[in-house]
């Protein structure tokens, strides 16, 4: 692998200039044993027998941002709406709680090689920046822990915006808030629900699966099996991974299969094909 050059130079030649990572089984292997269970234990804490298995809880990761999914859930089991709402802030309150002291006390691990990407990209100049679905209340702890929160240039969180994924907005966000051409990013994510708002925003996308990935993510540009050492490209462009290793050149290799025309496009409509390069 090339030694790192002066990164000014490097980020200055880089067709790379931002990637925008994911948390939630991204950064972090958070969900199966970790907000799985801080919901379980937040269904105790108020007296309820509910309590989510770890198939049924892949089942309901479909729905985003863990307020949403209580409520879809309290509704799918014979709630009213009007009922289900108010019990569902009140468990994800206690939730949240529970799941920031796992953050904070390091029981929620990253997921494997992810560390050696984000150093690698902070040591070539790459600015880097976080969009996630998540409660701040917990993520900020969690990247303070793993990564200390200066190596993000900006984070932005489920409460930031309308919307959550798979609509674009904590994309679009991160692009205006920073400036960025989106041709010149690359989103990391796990999930269909963060790949549509990576493309929504017009942002190319590397899908590292993991065992709640739903099968439904082979638009992305690149779909691998993990960050490496030995990962294996799954689908989507060829793209350089040496010792199967997702580096800085495999992202690089994504910025010229872009989905579509440099301006985000309204949520869920891809147009696909090469983008015009207007440099
Ligand atoms: C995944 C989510 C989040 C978490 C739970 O977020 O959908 O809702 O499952 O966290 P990401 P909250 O975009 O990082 O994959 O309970 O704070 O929502
Ligand atoms: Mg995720």
């Amino acid at each position: 692998m090339r030694k790192p050059r002066d990164d000014r130079a490097r980020a200055q030649t880089s067709p790379l200039e931002a990637v925008v990572f994911d948390v939630d089984g991204t950064l972090v292997d958070s969900e199966r044993h970790g907000h799985r269970v801080a919901f379980n234990e937040a269904f105790a804490v108020l007296g309820m027998p509910d309590r989510w298995g770890e198939e049924e809880y892949g089942e309901l990761l479909a729905v985003t941002g863990g307020q949403r999914r209580l409520t879809a859930y309290l509704v799918g089991s014979g709630l009213s709406q009007s009922e289900a709402e108010p019990l569902a802030e009140r468990l994800h309150r206690i939730k949240t709680g529970g799941f920031r002291d796992m953050a904070r006390s390091g029981a929620v691990p990253l997921v494997p090689g992810v560390r050696r990407l984000v150093t690698g990209l902070q040591r070539w100049g790459v600015r880097l920046f976080v969009a996630t679905t998540g409660s701040r209340e917990w993520v900020e702890p969690l990247l303070d822990h793993h990564f200390g929160l200066s190596t993000f240039e900006r984070v932005v969180t489920g409460a930031d915006v309308a919307s959550l994924k798979p609509e674009p907005d904590v994309y679009l966000e991160v692009l205006t808030g920073a400036q960025l051409d989106p041709a010149r990013v690359v989103a990391v994510e796990d999930s269909s629900n963060g790949l549509r708002a990576a493309h929504g925003a017009g942002i190319a996308c590397l899908v590292v699966r993991n065992d709640y990935t739903d099968p439904d993510v082979g638009d992305a540009e690149l779909v691998v099996s993990g960050f490496g050492p030995h990962a294996r490209i799954e689908s989507g462009a060829p793209a350089p991974m040496p010792h199967g290793l997702v580096t800085i050149e495999t992202l690089e290799a994504l910025v010229d299969t872009r989905p579509g025309v440099n301006a985000p496009h309204p949520p869920g409509r891809r147009q696909r094909g090469r983008h015009r390069r207007d440099r």
